[in-house]
């Protein structure tokens, strides 16, 4: 199963503050539900919290929470205790999973992941909530616009999309 993590972050790798996300990027939250649809999602549960009640489970996605509350309880998802068991039960629908953050599950997630499907926000805003490093372990295989280029948002934010596999070690 190939594992790809998704996130936009700010130019400083904010992702979040105060449990939401830092900017409205209309044009990035039509690509992050047009590229994981139909593939199931990993997601801690704060980041499960942050969607707005209508938008849970996320639709046409089998939606895998994490927590460590034995007792928690989200309708339409599969509640799991560990990343670990949150892959089995993804690998044991689909060859493919997307791990959606936040930044707990990011990071716990950085060793097995094979791809980073990341927006670059060309802000400055700092977070309370960051995105993992991205290192000399990972290269570009795709970038849109190009590298040093930047879509405007209607909102007049720019981004990109970025691609990044691992480099694969001698
Ligand atoms: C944003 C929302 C926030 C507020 C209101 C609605 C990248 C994103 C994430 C996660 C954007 C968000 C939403 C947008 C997506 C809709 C459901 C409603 C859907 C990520 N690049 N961008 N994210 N939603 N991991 N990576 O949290 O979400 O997908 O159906």
């Amino acid at each position: 199963m190939v594992i790809r993590s998704i996130w936009a972050q700010s130019r400083t790798g904010a992702i979040g503050a105060d449990g939401g996300m830092l900017w409205d990027l209309p044009e990035d939250m039509a690509y992050f539900a047009r590229t994981t649809s139909g593939a199931p999602v990993v997601m801690g549960r704060k980041t499960w919290l942050s969607f707005p009640d209508r938008f849970r489970p996320l639709p046409n996605r089998t939606n895998i929470v994490i927590t460590r509350d034995l007792d928690f309880e989200a309708p339409g998802a599969q509640v799991v205790h560990s990343l670990p068991d949150a892959l089995r039960v993804a690998a044991a629908e689909s060859d493919v999973v997307w791990v959606i953050g936040g930044a707990e599950i990011y990071a716990q997630a950085m060793p097995l992941v094979d791809e980073l499907w990341v927006t670059d926000v060309d802000m400055d805003a700092a977070g309370d909530a960051y995105a993992p490093r991205i290192g000399p372990e990972w290269t570009v295989s795709r970038a849109d616009p190009g590298p040093a280029q930047w879509h405007t948002s209607r909102t007049g934010t720019r981004y990109r999309f970025v691609v990044y596999h691992r480099v694969s070690r001698p």
